[in-house]
């Protein structure tokens, strides 16, 4: 096992790797930028090493500082986190070539899921269902209208470097397709450098579901269910929650199924999420996250199981241990991230944080650097606070959620504490019956 883990994260996600660590008897490395020297996960660590200036390229997207560091500590392996390097398949194979091990998946498998044609064909040759359109590129106008005429219009055009919703575009019709596609590949030229698309058939409604599974160095696979994270607004996730309330145990089970012999056949290591659109009870495959994602917690909690122990012990070449038949789900749970930032405009409210007095009781987690004094930096992510509550069933795991809400005191910033608290209000999301679009509609898309 490592002796020494170097966190190359901030905020809630780098305490989250600090505290596994911790409790496995792991050292840890903090590194971060002039503005977080006073975060509660650099107070924790065991050493900390201030890597640049606050903007993100310049410290935490440091690839030869955070290789420094872990030099000059002696560090065993790297934690990435989500975000920042965390999907770089150059980083992760840098930080293997320098003698750490790297707490993720082989960098050919992250560079394999950022190409999302290739992705997409992969995940479809390995028997996972995926969204009918073109095979691979968009070729020219002449092909583009011809798989739209197969499949039947609205069609979606999305960039082959894209991912998480940028550089997409709608066609309703023949005659819009050319137009879209001629913005799309110039919105994605602009933006990635590759102008590349593939167009696929729109599904108006869906509810996005996500797949979470964790695989060893040694073919042992698992599943750990699902998460509904269709509560989103301009691709920022809102609320998640596991188990999601549109499927039923033998859907589970076979797109469960069907998603870890994918993942064995493809011969991926670590955690992974396979993410999913469902409507009128069919699955399509969009996108595989290579990384431990912001909603791991809620899976957690019905799983009983520490996920970032779990990628720390397979990345250290520990056999998983178990089989699917020993994950065991137990009750409901729901996550709310809290950003510092106005609950009707959204505009960002970093500052300094007055009186803190974070909920607790039975089912009530909170991953969170907040403590009172501490000053939100203006210069990354907004999310400060994830607060997950779980509940025998999803009626037990609301109630608790609203008591929850109702006890959390954060002074001095504008937070979506409010707006969690209408939601869990909102007959559609009581009954669990929104989709993607649903949240948009209820805070109004004028912001
Ligand atoms: C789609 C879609 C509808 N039809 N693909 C957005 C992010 C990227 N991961 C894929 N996305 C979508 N792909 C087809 N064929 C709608 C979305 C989409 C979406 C998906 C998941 C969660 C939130 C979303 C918000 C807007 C659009």
């Amino acid at each position: 096992m490592f002796e020494k883990v170097l966190i190359a994260n901030r905020g809630e996600i780098a305490l989250r790797i600090h505290r596994a660590c911790k409790e496995m008897g792991i050292r840890t490395v903090a590194v971060h930028s002039s503005a977080d020297a006073d975060a509660m996960h650099v107070r924790l660590a065991d050493e900390a090493i201030c890597i640049g200036p606050p903007q993100a390229r310049d410290s935490y997207l440091n690839v030869q500082a955070i290789l420094t560091a872990a030099t000059i500590t002696n560090a065993d392996a790297v934690h990435p986190g989500y975000g920042f390097l965390s999907e770089n398949a150059d980083f992760a194979a840098m930080v293997e070539e320098h003698g750490f091990a790297f707490i993720g998946p082989a960098p050919e498998h992250i560079r394999l899921m950022g190409d999302k044609i290739a992705a997409k064909r992969a995940a479809q040759e390995a028997g996972i269902p995926v969204v009918p359109g073109t095979e691979g590129a968009v070729e020219n106008e002449e092909m583009a209208l011809q798989v739209a005429r197969d499949i039947g219009y609205p069609v979606l055009i999305k960039a082959t470097a894209g991912g998480g919703g940028r550089g997409m575009k709608v066609a309703a019709s023949a005659a819009e397709l050319p137009g879209a596609l001629a913005t799309a590949s110039a919105e994605a030229r602009a933006a990635f450098s590759n102008g590349e698309v593939y167009l696929e058939k729109f599904l108006a409604k869906p509810r996005h579901i996500e797949i979470q599974i964790l695989a060893d160095m040694y073919g042992n696979v698992v599943h750990l269910g699902e998460r509904d994270c269709s509560l989103q607004r301009r691709h920022q996730k809102l609320v998640e929650e596991a188990p999601s309330p549109a499927l039923n145990a033998d859907e589970r089970q076979r797109i469960g199924q069907t998603v870890v012999e994918a993942v064995r056949t493809i011969g991926y290591r670590n955690v992974g999420t396979v993410e999913f659109l469902y409507e009128d009870g069919e699955f399509y495959f969009i996108e595989m996250n290579t990384r431990l994602q912001v909603e791991h917690p809620v899976t957690e909690m019905i799983c009983g199981l520490d996920l970032v122990r779990e990628m720390i012990r397979v990345a250290a070449g520990t056999p998983l241990g178990y089989e699917q038949k020993d994950i065991r789900f137990s009750g409901h749970a729901i996550e709310c991230r809290i950003n510092a930032e106005h609950p009707e405009t959204f505009m960002p409210s970093p500052g300094r944080v007055g009186d803190y007095h974070a909920p607790g009781g039975l089912g009530v987690r909170v991953d969170s650097g907040l403590y009172s004094g501490y000053r939100v930096p203006p210069h990354y992510d907004s999310m400060i606070a994830k607060l997950i509550v779980h509940g025998a069933n999803r009626n037990e795991c609301m109630m608790r959620l609203r008591r929850a809400l109702g006890e959390y005191v954060i002074d001095g910033l504008e937070t979506s504490i409010p707006l969690h608290q209408r939601l869990m209000a909102e007959p559609t999301v009581i009954n669990g019956a929104y989709d993607i679009n649903w949240l948009e509609t209820f805070v109004g898309g004028g912001h």
